[in-house]
This record gives C-alpha cells, structure tokens and sequence, in this order.
C-alpha cells in the first residue's frame, strides 16, 4: 500500500501528493517546515514543533490556515493513517500558488503538508567513534537578512555549507557566524565539554532555537552536569575535552575532529556517550 501524504486537507497517495509549480514555495522557497520524530507511537515534543512552525510563519508573514490543535490532529491522523510508530514527521507550509513576482499578496491558499517516513540516521559506528567535521568558509545568515531561528523553505545557506561538508568528505560541517564566532552545524546544534562542563552558542549566535538542543540541556542539568550558554570561538572546539551535536534525527552524535585535527583525545568521551544514551532513554520512553 502507497504512503499516503496529507496535502490540502485530504490523505493523498505519495504518487499524486502535488502542488502548482506557481507555489512561491518552489519559486522563492516562500514557506516554513519542521522535522519532528515520532518514537513508539509518540510524537516527541510535539507542541514545541508545533509552536516553532508557527513561529517561523509569523515571522515571514504567512499565515497558516488551521490552528495549532488542528495542525497536531493532523500530524497524529497521517500517523495513524500510514500505521508508523517510529517515524520521521516533515511538516511544510508553503505561501501557495500565485502569479510570478515576489508579492506574497499575490499568492492564494498556502499549502499545508504533512509527509510521515521512515527516519534515515546516520550509521551506527558514527555514534561509536565520531564524526569529522570542517568549519565551512559559508557563514550563517545574518540574523538582520534572514534570522536562523526561522526554519524556512530556503536553506540553500546551509546547503552550501553542507556540500563544502561533503566535499571534504565530512557528514557535518560547522558555521561560523558573522561575527566569526560558533554558530552551528548544517543541520545540528553543536555543544563542547571542558573539564566537566558544557557549552553550547547562545541562541543570539545566530541559530536555530534546536528542540533538541533544549532538551539535551534540560537533560544534562537534571544530571547534574552544569550547561553554559555563551559566545563561542572555534578556538573552543580545537581546545575542548569532548564535542558533540544534537538534532531531531541524529539526537546525540560525538564529534571527534574538527578540520583534520582530533578533539580532546580523539576518542569519544564520557560525558558525550552518557547524554546519548540518557536521551535515547528519554525519547523511548524508558527512565532516565
Ligand atoms: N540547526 C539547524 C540549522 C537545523 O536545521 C537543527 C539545528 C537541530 O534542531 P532540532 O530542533 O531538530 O533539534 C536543525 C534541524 C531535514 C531536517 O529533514 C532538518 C532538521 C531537523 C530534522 C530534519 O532536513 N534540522
């Protein structure tokens, strides 16, 4: 049986989920999204995507056709309809179709679209040994173009960050800010340990407000490991103990290098593998 995608209010074969080509979404990648996982059943933290998706509309002026309890019902109803317990939850609201030419006033009937999959991860010895990441000579947007707090339809800065990533053979890469200080990765959330403490670029850095990233403090502080949030260097990561990043689809993923050169001793470290294993414990359900 075909997955079916809820696309204008109805449960679409994935075949037939389309949408104009006049959409500014596709034209000017005019449109806000949220990657969410659903784990045994559960969709996790589903009112802080929710809100988030929302947020991100009303800083780009969109409004979205249905209310926030509509918009969870209908994630849960794709589940449901698709039968995934485990599952990977694209939402995506696109200003709609209109006639070329920048205007959003010239769009109609913004798309809502709820895609449900099965999650590609990364591979397993990742988690076990650490990724290799590059600091991409792409900066993150500036916050006073295009806030990085928006999840919008237009991510081509961090998938030019992302293919020099690739280029250099490397899964992530990290972005600096404008100011060249610590942003985040492509697609993740970066933290450091140093002599037992963690620290991670405050949201004003110019970043996405991670949904795993809160978790992941709020979980490292209820073990007892205390979290700073400030202005950090690259310089930070070549001299930190650990390293790690957080997102919806990777959760916890160690990094041991940063351009070439090994962090801390190269090894995956105590603190990174205990909060992965905490937060899968969490996500799943199972006590901490
Ligand atoms: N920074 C950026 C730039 C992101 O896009 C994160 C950090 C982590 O945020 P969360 O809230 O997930 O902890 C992201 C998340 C996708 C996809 O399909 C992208 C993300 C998340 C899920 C799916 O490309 N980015």
């Amino acid at each position: 049986m075909s997955l079916k995608v809820y696309i204008g209010g109805k449960f679409v074969d994935k075949e037939d989920a389309k949408i104009s080509v006049y959409d500014h979404g596709l034209l000017y990648g005019d449109g806000v999204f949220e990657g969410i996982r659903s784990y045994a059943g559960k969709v996790f933290r589903m009112k802080e995507h929710v809100d988030r998706l929302y947020e991100s509309a009303r800083a780009i002026h969109l409004v979205i056709p249905m209310t926030r309890d509509e918009m969870a019902r209908a994630i849960e109803d794709t589940l449901a309809i698709n039968n995934f317990t485990d599952a990977y939850i694209r939402l995506v609201v696109t200003r709609g179709a209109g006639s070329l030419g920048l205007d959003p006033r010239r769009t109609t009937d913004p798309q809502v679209i709820i895609i449900t999959d099965s999650i590609s991860l990364y591979p397993e010895e990742y988690y076990e040994n650490g990724l290799a990441i590059i600091t991409a000579g792409t900066i993150r947007n500036h916050p006073a173009a295009l806030s990085p707090r928006i999840k919008s339809l237009n991510y081509l800065n961090n998938i030019m960050a992302k293919i020099e990533g690739t280029n250099a053979g490397c899964l992530e890469a990290l972005m600096l800010n404008h100011s060249g200080y610590v942003a985040e990765c492509t697609g993740d959330n970066i933290f450091i340990v140093k002599k037992g403490v963690i620290h991670t670029p405050s949201i004003d850095a110019g970043i996405l407000d991670g949904i795993t990233r809160q978790a992941v403090i709020d979980l490292a502080t209820s073990l007892g490991i205390a979290v700073v949030e400030r202005t950090m260097e690259r310089h930070d990561i070549l001299t930190a103990d650990e390293c790690f990043l957080t997102g919806t689809a990777a959760e916890v993923i160690p990094v041991t290098k940063l351009d070439g050169r090994p962090i801390g001793d190269g090894e995956v470290g105590p603190i990174s593998r205990k909060l992965r294993s905490a937060y899968g414990k969490m996500v799943r359900g199972e006590t901490v």
